[in-house]
């Protein structure tokens, strides 16, 4: 099949599942071409059968704000027409679907057919979807769309509170490559962060309020208390100039890590020993899995889609949004006894196991052929 993969090319999570998918499907044979505003982060092969089509956003004087989406539809329109594709897969509603309804739309008059799949990551829905300056559009465009998939059963059943939705919803997990997280023990460079053999607590984001940081913090205070421990902060983001604030002048803390965004969170979950992920919601929690698939163990809010990734008391454990105490509890219950820990790593790569691209790869194919039969 030839598909136009439609994304947010930063490291947020949509993004970065849209170009796993979009090497993965590549793979195994099918043409892709990402169509987004710069290169996808994650995209570091262009090989024969992946294209990258770079939508322009020029400067117009008259314009206080470039529209972005008329730029996209009409990128949309030519690739689509050019490189004769069969389906557009759009992940995040706005304004990717809405963009690939208009183009949808312009290439009837002009006899072309392409059916568009909308793929929901959360945020569309759960956070900037709830803005109702945006609700009539996404509404629009997910019930126009010819196929819509969340990423768990809990944005959908989220997308049907907060929508007046007349279209059905397929749930496709997220899902990691597990075989790429499997690697070898790298002494070297945890004795770099952890030269006295302390455990590792991560946490991975986009550092935005409703990561809830200040928690992981909050919770690594406790632990350096009653054990050895160093906390590494990998990412960027709005909030991190005032949480490195709060490290040193309130906490002191010089057992605390800021590393920035990496490309690779691979070596650094390689590593840990315990993942911190406590934010508001989250409509699946794509940082869990990769920490699981490393074997890590998660300690997580048990909101949104967060309880169908972590397994309480397996995986890691879940607690109520901003439970400190709850979650130092966990970790200290986690960390403590070092047959529990090696239980827990076990675990978490085992169900991590149910999320590898080779299960959830089929589903998406599936899809796209029902799509494209059901739209000819
Ligand atoms: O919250 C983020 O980190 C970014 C955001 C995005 O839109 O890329 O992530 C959302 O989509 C991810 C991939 O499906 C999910 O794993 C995240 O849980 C989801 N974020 C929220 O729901 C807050």
């Amino acid at each position: 099949m030839k598909i136009g993969i439609v994304l947010y090319p930063t490291f947020g999570g949509s993004g970065v599942v849209a170009t796993e998918l979009g090497k993965a499907l590549a793979e195994k044979g099918h043409e892709i071409h990402f169509i987004t505003y710069s290169k996808p982060v994650r995209l570091n092969e262009l090989r024969g059968n992946i294209y990258f089509h770079q939508v322009s956003v020029s400067e117009y004087p008259l314009f206080e704000h470039t529209p972005y989406e008329q730029v996209l539809t009409s990128k949309l329109v030519d690739v689509v027409k050019f490189e004769g594709l069969d389906l557009l897969h759009v992940h995040y509603a706005i304004p990717h679907a809405s963009a690939a309804y208009m183009a949808q739309q312009i290439l009837k008059s002009q006899g072309i057919n392409i059916p568009f799949i909308t793929t929901l990551h959360g945020t569309d829905i759960t956070l900037v979807g709830k803005d109702p300056s945006f609700e009539p559009v996404i509404t629009f465009a997910i019930n126009n769309s010819n196929a819509v998939t969340a990423v768990s059963e809990s944005l959908k059943n989220d997308t049907y509170k907060h929508f007046t939705i007349n279209n059905g919803i397929e749930v496709i997990p997220n899902f990691i490559c597990l075989k790429e997280y499997n690697l070898p023990n790298n002494e070297k460079y945890k004795k770099r962060y952890a030269p006295n053999g302390e455990f590792i607590i991560t946490h991975i984001s986009n550092f935005r309020k409703v990561k809830r940081v200040d928690d992981v913090i909050a919770v690594f205070n406790q632990l350096r208390e009653k054990i050895p421990c160093k906390l590494l902060l990998v990412g960027d983001g709005p909030e991190r100039p005032r949480l490195e604030r709060l490290c040193r002048d309130k906490y002191c803390m010089d057992n605390t890590l800021f590393l920035g965004q990496m490309e690779s969170t691979k070596e650094v979950l390689n590593i840990s020993d315990l993942f911190l992920l406590p934010s508001e919601t989250e409509s699946f929690g794509l940082a869990a899995l990769e920490a699981m698939a490393s074997g890590v163990p998660v300690i997580a809010s048990n909101t949104g889609g967060l309880p169908e990734v972590v397994t309480h008391g397996e995986s890691g454990c879940l607690t109520n949004v901003g439970d400190i105490d709850g979650m130092v509890k966990h970790a200290l219950f986690i960390l403590e006894s070092e047959e529990r820990l090696n239980q827990f790593k076990k675990a978490a790569r085992k169900k991590a196991k149910e999320f590898d691209i080779n299960q959830i790869l089929p589903l998406y194919e599936n899809l796209y052929r029902k799509t494209i039969e059901l739209s000819k």
